[in-house]
């Protein structure tokens, strides 16, 4: 009945964003939500998207059904950004087009349950939608610590014991740079060592791929934990967005890959996505993976792509820069330098939840209640303000 329905909260995230655009101040800061903004605050459109969208619009394809896969070129270009030219081109890939990454997400758990996968591991803190999609669909979630305080870096003793006690066929969820919402990723090395790890321990892994090039500013150089588990001969899915590196948010644009060792099942695993995708949503939506495919396509819209995610990447450093430069210049209490060693969106500032309520309260600056900032929402136009602001609530 539906009188038996409880009232659900909604994301906190989400709660924050809409605080923040009824908020009537005019200083008022949103770093909340993770998308990226230009300098001027606003969102930013990619050039080579604007380029694409012109070039689709003047040979417009119409609004026919798809395919059930994706379409083949968004495929092919999203094969060959997550694994590379030669990887992508080998024949063990079995991809799905999802509705983003968190349909990427969703299939990956699905396409999991169906090969007798279900049983998870995943470190905190992490992304917040993480552990109800596993379980909405019977997965059991068992979480170990992502993030040491003290160092305010990666715990990665507590990802190696974990490793090493988990059971065989457990699924491991790692996200493969730009943590959310730590900002603190695993070096080469770490990645070397749990790979080794994985493979030894009959572990699979899932790398979840949301912000690649935002880390190193090279989308290639922020693949390389793909690669190197593909080069190991390990089985794994990949879930991919590009939400946020061809800024396509709300168009929905993802795919979904496994990994299959055996060549000879390749078409087992493609025709279970692709079944398994019929149940759920038949077609992914055609307009944003046609404009990435476009971008896929073209040598020169490649280009750009590059200088686009160099450029954003190279905005977000600077702004780390300027916020440690100002709260070093306001003495504020507190070691702050780990907004320069954190990566891609996130700063997780180490902000209590009463101090961001008093952020918010006082001074109308929208970060988390778990203290990530989104970088992103900063300038050299509220730089000052929004350190200002944490320098306060530090003080209060
Ligand atoms: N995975 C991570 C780590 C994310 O931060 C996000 C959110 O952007 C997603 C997946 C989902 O991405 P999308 O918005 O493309 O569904
Ligand atoms: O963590 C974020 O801010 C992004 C966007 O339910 C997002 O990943 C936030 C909440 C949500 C879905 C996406």
């Amino acid at each position: 009945k539906f009188n038996q329905l409880v009232r659900e909260e909604p994301d906190p995230i989400v709660k924050t964003m809409s605080l923040y655009a009824q908020d009537p101040s005019p200083n008022k800061v949103d770093v909340s939500i993770g998308v990226y903004k230009s300098e001027s605050g606003g969102p930013y459109l990619f050039p080579c998207v604007a380029e694409a969208k012109k070039i689709l619009a003047a040979n417009d394809p119409g609004h026919n059904y798809t395919n059930m896969q994706g379409i083949p070129e968004f495929l092919e270009g999203a094969r060959r950004a997550a694994f590379g030219e030669k990887y992508a081109s080998e024949g063990k890939l079995a991809s799905l087009q999802t509705i983003s990454g968190t349909g990427a997400l969703h299939m990956a758990f699905l396409f999991l349950r169906e090969a007798g996968y279900t049983n998870y591991y995943l470190g905190v803190p992490s992304w917040s939608n993480y552990v109800s999609m596993v379980e909405h669909v019977g997965g059991k979630v068992t979480t170990f610590n992502h993030y040491r305080e003290d160092t305010k870096d990666v715990d990665f003793d507590s990802v190696v014991a974990t490793l090493e006690s988990a059971p065989a066929d457990s699924v491991f969820i790692f996200q493969t740079c730009c943590h959310n919402p730590t900002g603190a990723d695993y070096t080469q090395e770490q990645w070397t060592k749990i790979a080794e790890l994985v493979k030894q321990r009959s572990i699979i892994p899932l790398l979840d791929t949301a912000y690649q090039g935002f880390s190193s500013g090279d989308k290639e150089k922020d693949a390389w934990a793909i690669r190197h588990f593909y080069e190991l001969g390990i089985e794994f899915v990949v879930s991919q967005s590009f939400s946020k590196n061809l800024g396509l948010y709300g168009e929905r644009v993802g795919a979904m890959h496994a990994v299959v060792q055996d060549k000879e099942f390749v078409p087992n695993a493609q025709s279970t996505l692709v079944a398994l995708f019929r149940s759920e949503c038949s077609f992914a939506p055609a307009f944003g993976a046609r404009v990435a495919s476009i971008v896929f396509q073209s040598p020169e819209l490649q280009k750009v792509w590059r200088e686009d995610v160099a450029n954003i990447t190279k905005r977000l450093k600077s702004v780390r820069q300027k916020v440690l430069e100002r709260l070093t210049k306001l003495q504020t209490p507190g070691t702050w330098d780990n907004v320069i060693k954190q990566e891609g969106l996130f700063w997780y500032s180490g902000l209590t939840p009463a101090q961001n309520d008093r952020l918010i309260s006082k001074h109308s600056v929208y970060s988390t209640s778990i203290g990530r900032v989104n970088i992103a929402g900063l300038s050299d136009a509220n730089i000052n303000y929004f350190c200002d602001a944490v320098d306060e609530v530090v003080r209060a």
